[in-house]
């Protein structure tokens, strides 16, 4: 611990082992960015990450951390946030850690509402197992697992989060490092499980994916209660007033064919898991052992 300002320095670590171009670089500078503009003390932030290329980003921040099991990232932070609630604490996941085998932790923790902010990294495949459909693949696209081309329609996670009753969901794109940062602040500033969706490239298994270099394909969602559109693409694509309260307009974007970035919806009165848990503690009087098992006793 020192008096010094915290800097980008002050979180890195060993060079992370992602291919040149990932995504993956742009989201975890882009929450670095965040923890140093916040001054968030790197003692006092944890970082807990699943299974995937995504996965490794705990490694990659100088805090504490947890790279946990395939999909089980929102459960060991689920701990975290009950035990230390005074933390800051964020959650990285893959579109398949987080909707395929964590998919039924993601809807109980965004029903849980405890506070974190989770973000997902959607390349819409299994990058680190080499290709595979994920649950974002998009349909007709020829991966490891479905050669002749994916069968399904693609889950939308941003109509999932909405659906499974989200407090706060956001949507934010890996080259874009001012919405990216913009994003955090306003899902770390709510309190709840606060879902941010991040659209992330993978130029080694989908080239070409997200067309980087136009803006003519995605819209900013603003609001003076929302998050600004990004400064440098802001006059290169279209920028839309949505009140972040408006849940069913929130859906009719998240179901469209263009991709919206943005603050999609903030509910800050929906109860939450760990508030309630602690305020029961609190006033709970403490009991010997075994008056609580005799009641047990059959
Ligand atoms: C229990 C378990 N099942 C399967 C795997 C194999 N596995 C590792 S990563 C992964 C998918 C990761 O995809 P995603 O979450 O999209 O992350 P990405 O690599 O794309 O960032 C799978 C199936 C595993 N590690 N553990
Ligand atoms: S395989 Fe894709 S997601 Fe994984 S490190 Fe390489 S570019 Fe990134
Ligand atoms: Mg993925």
């Amino acid at each position: 611990m020192s008096d010094q300002p915290i800097t980008m320095k002050d979180l890195q670590t060993e060079n992370p082992r992602w291919c040149p171009g990932c995504g993956d670089f742009g989201i975890i500078a882009g929450v670095k960015r965040f923890l140093v503009d916040e001054q968030l003390p790197p003692h006092e932030t944890v970082n807990i990450s699943g299974i995937g290329c995504s996965g490794r980003a705990s490694f990659y921040f100088n805090t504490y951390g947890v790279h946990a099991i395939h999909g089980r990232a929102i459960p060991v932070a689920l701990g975290v946030a009950l035990a230390r609630p005074e933390l800051n604490l964020f959650i990285h996941s893959g579109d398949g850690d987080a909707l395929s085998i964590g998919g039924n932790h993601l809807l109980h923790g965004i029903n849980k509402n405890f506070n974190c902010v989770f973000v997902m990294y959607d390349n819409e495949l299994y990058a680190l197992t080499k290709n595979q459909t994920s649950p974002t693949t998009k349909k007709g696209h020829k991966t490891n697992t479905q050669p002749t081309g994916t069968y399904l329609d693609p889950i939308i996670p941003m109509a999932f989060a909405l659906g499974i009753g989200a407090s706060f969901a956001a949507s934010t794109a890996d080259w874009m490092p001012d919405h990216l940062t913009q994003t955090l602040k306003a899902a770390y500033a709510h309190k709840g499980f606060s879902f941010v969706h991040v659209t992330q490239r993978c130029p080694h298994f989908y080239p070409g994916n997200f067309d980087t270099k136009s803006a003519e394909w995605f819209s900013f969602l603003t609001h003076e209660k929302g998050v600004p559109a990004d400064k440098r693409l802001k006059d290169k694509s279209e920028v839309i007033v949505h009140d972040p309260s408006d849940r069913d307009q929130a859906f009719k974007y998240a179901h469209s064919d263009r991709f919206y970035f943005g603050l999609f919806y903030r509910n800050p009165d929906k109860p939450r898991y760990d508030e309630i848990l602690q305020a029961q503690l609190k006033n709970a009087k403490p009991q010997d052992r075994s008056t609580i098992l005799d009641k047990f006793e059959i």
